[in-house]
């Protein structure tokens, strides 16, 4: 099961039991909620997926750091902290034992959450989009820790693939080097995020979570495989046209150039300057995938579940 855990580590009650239980647990992340999204739609998107995935028979746990501690179920209240952002880091796994220490609260990004999965024992985490290479990576060495994560732990990631703002071509090849399944859920495409598809292939398609699960046991039987992408496309009538996204993102990276933006804050960044470029249709596609990609999670814990007993 699980490895030994940190005294840091803070499981809620109900994530507890129903790992003890062996009932379907799905995690969330947190930078979605305080760097990705504005308020209060940002509280109304964390109370909605957690909903989601509790409606689809798994305990939901929204990931955070509060106080120093790594939270792995959060309640309302918790979330609210996190949704107002005064004083919250963006944690991924370089800045972690930092935040910890100095008993400060974070959001974590996909890296920060696949960690506290892996240390506290869930299978499945959903987000909306990994982080990857930056363009231009070949110089800046701009390459998110979510790739580091996915190539070192064992957990599933449920998102809707990666959004243009990264070089997607390059993030998917860093993926196959570090030998990290992409499959696609009823798309030969790895998805664009606003947009169900991009050039890329994934590695394999399946048309059904049920086949999903079936990967995903083969891929957990070797014990030599660590993480797994299922990329869940952005439903049809939620997409963004292509033009539009494609017209934001180049704006958002010559903004982020000019002004010198880098490193952990970049990805913020750029996701701000594209919600106004796209005049917040940026915000309702980001909700709509987020929900369908919860669906997914939720339904794909419940499955994988079912196997195991
Ligand atoms: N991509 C999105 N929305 C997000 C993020 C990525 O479309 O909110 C967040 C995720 O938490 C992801 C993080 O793990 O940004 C990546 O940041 P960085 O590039 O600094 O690793
Ligand atoms: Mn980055």
């Amino acid at each position: 099961m699980s490895r030994t855990r940190p005294p840091w580590l803070r499981l809620a009650p109900p994530v507890e039991e129903a790992l003890q239980q062996g009932k379907p647990v799905v995690a969330l992340e947190s930078t979605v909620i305080a760097h990705g999204l504005p308020q209060p739609l940002n509280l109304e998107v964390a109370e909605r997926l957690e909903s989601i995935v509790a409606e689809e028979g798994a305990v939901p746990a929204t990931v955070g750091i509060l106080g120093g501690e790594l939270h792995v179920g959060l309640s309302r209240s918790q979330i609210e902290r996190l949704a107002e952002g005064r004083d919250v880091a963006k944690v991924g796994l370089s800045n972690l034992a930092g935040v910890i220490a100095s008993g400060g609260d974070g959001a974590t990004t996909v890296a920060g959450t696949m960690l506290a999965c892996d240390l506290a024992g869930i299978e499945v985490f959903v987000t909306g989009g990994i982080g990857g290479v930056h363009p231009g990576a070949g110089e800046s060495f701009d390459v998110s820790a979510d790739l580091t994560a996915l190539s070192e732990l064992r957990v599933t990631v449920v998102s809707a693939g990666a959004k243009a703002i990264l070089d997607i071509g390059a993030t998917l090849q860093v993926l196959e080097t570090r030998g990290v399944p992409v499959i696609g859920l009823g798309t030969d495409r790895f998805p664009a995020f606003y947009t169900p598809s991009s050039r890329w292939s994934v590695d394999h398609r399946v048309e059904s979570i049920e086949e999903a699960a079936a990967v995903i046991r083969a891929h957990r039987a070797n014990p030599h495989s660590a993480g797994l992408i299922l990329a869940n496309p952005i439903p049809a009538e939620a997409a963004l046209p292509q033009a539009l996204i494609d017209e934001a993102i180049a704006q958002a990276q010559a903004e982020a150039e000019l002004r010198g933006i880098r490193g952990r804050a970049l990805t913020p960044f750029l996701l701000g300057a594209v919600e106004i470029h796209s005049a917040s249709r940026s915000l309702d596609a980001n909700c709509a995938l987020l929900e369908s990609n919860a669906r997914v999670g939720g339904h794909l814990a419940q499955v994988l579940s079912e196997s195991d007993t």
